[in-house]
This record gives C-alpha cells, sequence and structure tokens, in this order.
C-alpha cells in the first residue's frame, strides 16, 4: 500500500548527478511518480540545511511537504510503503549481498567517477557548462567564472583534494577497468547483477554507472569499446519496471559475485577500516595504500563509518543458518578480517539516527563558500 497516492513527489538534484541518477532508476523501477527539479544554488543551500540538517543532492520533498536526504535510507523507507514488487530478493544472504554491493557502489566508485569526469578537460567542460547552466543558472556570477569556480571546486573537494594524484591515477583508473571487466562478465550472460530481475545491487550500481561513466565523454568511449553490455544494462534498468519483470533472482550465491566481493575485500573494506582510523585519530586527511594504490591526502568521512556500522548490522540482523553461509563466503573472498577489524567505530552521538529525514554528516565534507548565499 503506497501513503503517497498518486501525486507525485518531488526529487531535487541534477540530472547529471549520481546519487539523483541513483534514485530516479529506483523510482522508476518501482513507478512510483516523481518530478524531477533542478536544485537552485546558492538558494538552496539554506532551505536543505534547515530541513536536512546538511546540504546534499538529491534531496525529496514528499506530498506532504517532508523533506528526505540519503539514498540509501530513502529506499529503505519507500521499501517498506511500496513492499509490492520488493527491490531486495526474499534470501537473506541474498538480501546481506545487495546491502554490500550498495555501499560499495555508492561510497567506493564515487572517487574514480569523480576522477573521470573532474579531471579530464573534456568532462570538465561538459559538467562545468551543465552544473553552471542548470542548477546555478541563477547565481549571480558569469557563467565562465562559474564554470571555472565549479571545476576547481570539484577538484580540490572530490579528486586531487580526496587522494588522486599524477602518480596513482592510472592505477585508480585499471581499478575501474578491472570492474567493467568484472561487470561485463556478468552481464553479457544475464540481464541484470543478480540474475533475471533487478535487485537493490543494480540500484546501486547505477550511482556510477548511469549519470557518470555512461554519460562523461571519456569513460562512456571506453565503455563502448570494452564493456558494451554494461552499456545495455544501463538502459536496460532504466527500461525496466518490476510489475513487468518476469524473471526471478538466480538462486543461492549469483555468479559473478564471489568476485566482486574479492575485488571489495581488497579495496573498499580495508579503506574503510583505515578511515576509521583517520576519525579516531581527528586527521581529517590520511595517506593510506589499498589494493597497491597510495591515496595521498584522502578525506576522512565520519557518514562512511557510520556505513560500515551499517553493514556489521545487516550481518548482525542475519538468521542464524544465513550466517553460517554468509561468514565462509565472507572469509573466503577477503571480506570479513576488514569488516570487524575496528572492534568499536568512533561514531557520533546517534550518528544518522534520523536519516532520511535528517542527516547529520555528509559523506564527504567539502568546505566551501562557493555555493553559499552570504559570504562573509
Ligand atoms: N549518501 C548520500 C550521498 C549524496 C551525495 O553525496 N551527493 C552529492 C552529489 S551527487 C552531493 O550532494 N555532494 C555534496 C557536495 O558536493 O557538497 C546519498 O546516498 O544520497
Amino acid at each position: 500500500m503506497s501513503d503517497q497516492g498518486s501525486s507525485p513527489l518531488t526529487l531535487l538534484g541534477s540530472n547529471i548527478s549520481y546519487f539523483t541518477g541513483k534514485m530516479e532508476n529506483y523510482l522508476r523501477l518501482k513507478q512510483i511518480p516523481y518530478r524531477l527539479e533542478s536544485m537552485q544554488f546558492p538558494a538552496v543551500r539554506k532551505v536543505l540545511e534547515r530541513e536536512l540538517g546538511v546540504m546534499q543532492m538529491p534531496a525529496i520533498i514528499l506530498p506532504d511537504g517532508r523533506y528526505m536526504t540519503d539514498s540509501t535510507k530513502m529506499i529503505e523507507w519507500f521499501e517498506t510503503r511500496h513492499p509490492k514488487h520488493p527491490i531486495l530478493p526474499p534470501d537473506p544472504l541474498q538480501r546481506f549481498l545487495c546491502h554490500l554491493l550498495e555501499d560499495w557502489a555508492d561510497e567506493w566508485w564515487w572517487r574514480p567517477a569523480m576522477h573521470y569526469r573532474w579531471h579530464y578537460a573534456e568532462g570538465a567542460r561538459f559538467a562545468s557548462y551543465h552544473l553552471a547552466t542548470e542548477v546555478m543558472v541563477n547565481h549571480p556570477l558569469p557563467v565562465w567564472f562559474k564554470r571555472r569556480l565549479l571545476v576547481h571546486r570539484q577538484r580540490s573537494g572530490y579528486t586531487t583534494g580526496d587522494g588522486i594524484t599524477r602518480a596513482n591515477f592510472g592505477a585508480v583508473e585499471a581499478d575501474v577497468a578491472a570492474l567493467w571487466q568484472q561487470l561485463e562478465a556478468t552481464l553479457s550472460q544475464q540481464p541484470f547483477l543478480l540474475g533475471e530481475r533487478p535487485s537493490l545491487a543494480d540500484v546501486g550500481f547505477a550511482g556510477p554507472f548511469f549519470r557518470h561513466f555512461a554519460l562523461d565523454p571519456v569513460p562512456l568511449e571506453l565503455l563502448r569499446q570494452q564493456a558494451p553490455a554494461i552499456l545495455q544494462w544501463v538502459t536496460r534498468l532504466w527500461n525496466t519496471r518490476l510489475d513487468t519483470v518476469q524473471g526471478e533472482w538466480q538462486p543461492g550465491i549469483p555468479s559473478g559475485v564471489t568476485s566482486l566481493l574479492e575485488h571489495m575485500g581488497r579495496g573498499y573494506l580495508p579503506y574503510l577500516s583505515a578511515n576509521v582510523e583517520a576519525v579516531r585519530s581527528g586527521s581529517k586527511r590520511f595517506t593510506v595504500e589499498i589494493d597497491g594504490i597510495r591515496y595521498e591526502r584522502a578525506r576522512y568521512s565520519r557518514y562512511r563509518v557510520w556505513c560500515l556500522q551499517q553493514l556489521r548490522d545487516h550481518y548482525e540482523a542475519l538468521p542464524a543458518d544465513a550466517k553460517t553461509d554468509a561468514e565462509p563466503l565472507m572469509k573466503s573472498t577477503g571480506c570479513w578480517e576488514p569488516l570487524w577489524r575496528d572492534r568499536d567505530l568512533p561514531l557520533l552521538e546517534g550518528q544518522e539516527q534520523g536519516l532520511p529525514f535528517r542527516a547529520d554528516t555528509k559523506m564527504v565534507g567539502v568546505h566551501d563558500t562557493l555555493l553559499r548565499r552570504n559570504k562573509k
């Protein structure tokens, strides 16, 4: 049963944004009516900080006027209101796998996606023009100047300012290529990541792919050459409605997932642990070698400490027999040890407990004045 009636909700964001694209894919799959409205800077910042506690993209305004944020928690909330055609499989182990893959897609592939967009002149030209004339169209500065500021802001916040250097970006791109190879192998055999039916794992990966890798000029051309089945999947997901899908999720551990977990176990989970140490010691910047790649002066993220806690909570919530299957899988793929490495996590009191209606921290904190209304 839906409590939204038929009036559309408002999805406030940008039509080139990672998490706006993720939410759109989810809302379309579920056929939850929405209207995409471009956020307007600088005015929106004040509103979102008041309504939600942070300014991040996207936000949703429900027909009753309430604001929401955080794609993961919004989806969880919508699933309870729209339980028909769930995005999560009934098998608890598969649900856990979905949560792992979604989190990895959200938090690890963000940085390479931003790198491909903002490092290359073609990407930066396209995205800076788009944003300057979309979400900043009402900002009083001239377009050329807004574009310059945007390129600087995104690079210093999310690419060179988040650990990417001249020395490591080739290796970061190789990490992306390795992911594409894995996904290409799976998606050449089956329409969705867990089989014949889209799941939360597909929605998660819509984040890096839909509005980034399959849109920005440099990675799009690479995808065309190296991974056409991924491009087909991007379009298929966008054009699928859950109520008409005939197929089922593959039983057991779907093919391809084990190698994805191995990748996650040598990259993202050790990174999460390094981030925990940085937050614990109050080091807002930390240098760390992950999967053979040295990230220089990456930003710490309080939000991602909470993400790690969420993954643990999902594991703990599994019924005993699912734990019996999950533990050896996590161990053999290298995910188990880093998942539990740090005993107590340095969370703030009650951190993120108000989501999706109230956020405490942003994914990666960017301190900027560019998008503020009054510079003092
Ligand atoms: N965990 C959040 C992350 C949202 C997020 O970080 N969105 C980006 C844009 S796609 C953003 O708003 N960044 C904030 C900024 O650039 O200041 C979610 O799942 O919605």
